[in-house]
């Protein structure tokens, strides 16, 4: 085994994941589509050591990360042919952890790679993206630059790779740096087994992944728009449809939402999402991304991304 330091940035799914078909497996229910964006990098750093720990934004992670980071790293290990050293990772993440803007994501995208290169795995991009949905699912979207479709289906067709896009710029809107009370792992669960709607979910969100690849593939904007934001209410409805009922939206991120739909009314192309916490990011275009940004300033910092690059190893670390 030797050491390795690898980055990867979050993702926006545009349509969304929201439950499984397999969760040893993490294989979703539905197909969903993403985009990676070009900023809140995490940094991850691994080698060998005598037995697996992990050091979160310079402090050690709790018990249950570190659980769930050593059992990836089994996962890894067995793909390495196993009797495999355990490992000493470090992380660090530019973005609020667990504040919905999909720190699990861009943080497993960067451990899979990282790790891969660790423990001497040579892996197609596709085989690094069902690796990284392994340790989360969102995490196999991160692996792939720009606009990226994610693959239900079995594990060795379940994974994320590159689909033809316009240029899209996103406006994330921080409303909240709090770390949400129910994980989504937990809360998909919840909407799985509880909700009524579950199953209209999972066939209508088929139908939109396909729907979204059609839009991004013929550049039509309004149409991506629009799916992205029906998406996401949809999700945040299923949600609120479960027992116990669960909202990770607040009254600010409504509050948001009207103003992009004035923003609409008023000729910009923009369209909000939201996932499983209260902060609202923007869909929109070059052109209008300044715009968007400045009408959207008095509700936050805003940040404006756009699309990024998929994990990669760290430059200018010692990757050996
Ligand atoms: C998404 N989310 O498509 C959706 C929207 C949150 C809201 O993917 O259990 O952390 O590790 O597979 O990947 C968050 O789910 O869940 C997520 P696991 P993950 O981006």
């Amino acid at each position: 085994m030797r050491r390795a330091s690898a980055q990867a940035n979050p993702n926006i799914a545009l349509i969304k994941y929201w439950g499984k078909a397999d969760e040893d497996l993490i294989l979703p229910a539905a197909p969903s589509v993403s985009l990676t964006l070009d900023q809140y990098p995490t940094t991850t750093h691994i080698e060998p050591a005598a037995k697996d720990s992990f050091e979160l934004n310079g402090r050690p992670a709790s018990e249950k990360e570190t659980a769930r980071v050593s059992a990836f790293l089994d996962v890894v290990r067995e793909w390495a042919g196993g009797h495999q050293p355990h490992a000493a990772v470090r992380s660090v993440n530019e973005a609020p952890t667990g504040a919905g803007l999909a720190s699990s994501a861009s943080g497993f995208a960067a451990l899979a790679l990282a790790a891969a290169h660790a423990y001497g795995l040579d892996l197609s991009p596709r085989d690094l993206s069902r690796l990284a949905r392994r340790g989360s699912g969102s995490a196999a979207r991160s692996i792939v630059s720009g606009v990226a479709l994610w693959h239900a289906g079995t594990d060795a067709d379940s994974f994320a790779e590159p689909i033809p896009a316009p240029e899209m710029r996103m406006v994330v809107v921080p409303l909240s740096k709090t770390r949400k009370k129910v994980s989504s792992r937990e809360a998909m669960r919840i909407s799985r087994e509880t909700s009524p709607y579950y199953e209209a979910w999972v066939r209508t969100t088929r139908a939109m992944s396909e729907e979204m690849v059609e839009a991004c593939a013929a550049g039509d904007f309004a149409r991506i728009g629009a799916l992205t934001e029906s998406s996401a209410w949809r999700m945040h409805g299923l949600i609120a449809s479960s027992a116990p009922v669960i909202r990770y939206l607040t009254p600010a991120s409504v509050e948001v939402f009207d103003a992009v739909s004035q923003l609409r009314e008023d000729g910009l192309a923009a369209y909000g999402t939201a996932d499983a916490g209260a902060n609202v990011v923007v869909l929109t275009t070059p052109d209008d991304a300044a715009a968007v940004a400045t009408g959207l300033s008095e509700y936050g910092d805003v940040t404006v991304c756009g699309p990024g690059e998929g994990a990669r190893l760290e430059p200018g670390a010692r990757n050996e």
